[in-house]
């Protein structure tokens, strides 16, 4: 069957939610709130890994920008700069190549890794994504 607008939207929604959970856990050992791990740790840092992999600009399809939907948190500047945009996934994915091996051996490696990724995460977002 066809995909409606809303199945974009749900699977876009669902993608940077996944990338935030797994955030969230690498951030929780990273402030000692969650114990580390190595194995979880490099679990939630493949994921991301993973994540970085899927052909997630095809997510952002035309009409689904933040003037389109209001469940949208995506600025026009997806489209009207695509190509930047495109870049921004694809230091996203450079980022984030070796996450998993980088957490490993210790609580303390988790912070540099974060900032990395996280510094993509903003990267992108301060450009792209509505502000809250
Ligand atoms: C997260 C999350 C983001 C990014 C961002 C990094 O875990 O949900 O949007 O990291 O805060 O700067």
């Amino acid at each position: 069957t066809a995909q409606s607008t809303e199945d974009v939207m749900e699977a876009r929604h669902g993608f940077m939610r996944m990338l935030a959970l797994n955030m969230g856990q690498l951030s929780g050992m990273a402030k000692g709130e969650i114990e580390y791990d190595e194995a979880a740790a490099a679990t939630a840092a493949a994921n991301i890994e993973a994540l970085t992999q899927y052909t997630a600009t095809g997510l952002f399809v035309p009409g689904t920008s933040s003037e389109d939907l209001e469940n949208s948190g995506a600025l026009p500047a997806v489209w009207d700069n695509s190509e930047k945009f495109a870049q921004e996934f694809q230091s996203f994915a450079e980022a984030a190549t070796g996450a998993s091996e980088g957490v490993k051996g210790g609580q303390g490696n988790i912070g540099p890794v974060l900032q990395k990724l996280g510094g993509s995460c903003k990267s992108c977002h301060d450009d792209f994504r509505k502000p809250e």
